[in-house]
């Protein structure tokens, strides 16, 4: 049980679509319907894998990331269906419109799942079970797609529990069922359990939740690192990881360390338009433009200069971007100088944008890398 004060017990919701891609495709396609179908990879099966399979493919066996020869090999008949991505965005810009009906605390995981914590929901509902049902309705009535929901008091078990009753599932694991739960889970639904991971865990005799709950803090550190005092505490359902919202993006940059100190504007001008080029394409790729261009140079005495320039309008544009960095450098720069770094970045943008994390990457994972 969470050590916490039962009055401070957090009310955490999980939400993932199901069978996100294919969902689409057969809402949008009525031929498409009750067929086995993967989104992605090749029909010829020569290349590439599926990003996802509908639910008459997965009956066979066919699952995302697999070869598309392989769902061939499964399930000879399978359709291959060419990924809309705009569609799926605009979808997952919608479910995320619904949640923030009743939270502003939203973290989006990838495309079609998110963490929400309606501990304090907008609307004084107070039950996160109903909270997740209303939400489940929102998607069906507005988008005429499923998704399922895992209810709980913490991020970890939430996430399992919307896994288990897929399609269209609604799981409730409260606080006085959480460490049973626990006890029964195999090691490999665990958080950070990859592959290598899993198979050293079996090898020392730890199959489930129960075998890890058995041992000592100590003995999970020395054997997993880091990860280990992580199990130790989600064995006994103590998650204490907030969720947490997005953050703005403030600044959009690239910079470069050379192997060899740059002496003339010469050198450098190229170095900074290459620089622009990166710069320019993040922005365009996120939607962004920038009032204010920045130029950052780095001696090889280790001094640092920064240098900016605003515009009243927001700016994408590329030439802008380099002719501005190219200008700021020439204003600064004395003969003789040795410089180490280089750096153009961009900042002040005309609208709120969200930062988006690599789709299908929970943001935590990386923290217990394998
Ligand atoms: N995706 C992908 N490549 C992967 C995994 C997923 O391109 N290796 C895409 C396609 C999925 C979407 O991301 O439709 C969401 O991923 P999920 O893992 O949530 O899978 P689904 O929503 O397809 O199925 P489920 O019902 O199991 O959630
Ligand atoms: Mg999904």
């Amino acid at each position: 049980m969470d050590t916490e004060n039962k009055n401070q017990l957090r009310k955490i919701i999980h939400i993932d679509m199901d069978a996100f891609y294919a969902s689409v495709e057969q809402r949008d396609n009525p031929e498409l319907r009750g067929k086995a179908l993967v989104v992605g990879g090749s029909p010829e099966g020569r290349g590439g894998v599926v990003a996802t399979a509908s639910y008459e493919a997965r009956k066979f066996g066919v699952r995302s990331a697999m070869p598309s020869k392989t769902a061939l090999r499964l399930c000879p008949h399978v359709l291959f269906v060419r990924p809309r991505f705009a569609v799926y965005k605009e979808v997952s810009n919608h479910i995320r419109e619904i949640f923030s009906r009743y939270t502003d605390l939203i973290e989006p995981l990838s495309l079609d799942e998110a963490y929400l914590d309606v501990t304090n929901d907008k609307l004084g509902i107070g039950s996160a079970i109903d909270i997740a049902k209303a939400i489940k309705q929102a998607i069906k009535d507005e988008l005429n797609l499923t998704a399922s929901a895992g209810v709980s008091i913490n991020k970890f078990v939430a996430k399992i529990a919307s896994d288990m009753n897929k399609p269209d599932g609604l799981k409730f694991i409260g606080p006085s069922a959480i460490e049973a739960f626990m006890e029964t889970l195999p090691v490999e639904k665990f958080h950070g359990v990859g592959k290598v991971t899993a198979e050293k865990m079996k090898k020392m005799g730890l199959f489930t939740g129960a075998d890890l709950k058995n041992m000592e803090e100590e003995q999970l550190v020395n054997h997993f690192g880091k990860s280990g005092r992580f199990f130790y505490r989600i064995v006994r359902g103590i998650d204490e990881r907030p969720v947490e919202p997005d953050q703005e993006t403030k600044s959009v940059g690239a910079e470069d360390t050379f192997p060899y100190d740059l002496t003339t504007l010469e050198e450098m001008e190229p170095e900074l338009d290459k620089l622009s080029i990166v710069v320019h394409n993040r922005l365009t790729k996120n939607n962004l433009k920038a009032r204010t261009i920045t130029l950052k140079v780095k001696y090889s005495d280790f001094k640092q200069i920064t240098r900016s320039q605003s515009f009243p309008t927001p700016t994408d544009d590329l030439e802008t971007i380099s002719a501005t960095a190219k200008k700021l450098m020439a204003a600064t720069f004395v003969d003789e100088q040795k410089i180490r770094l280089l750096g153009v970045s961009t900042s002040n943008f005309g609208e709120l944008v969200v930062k988006q994390k690599a789709d299908g990457v929970p943001g935590q994972l990386e923290l217990f890398g394998e």
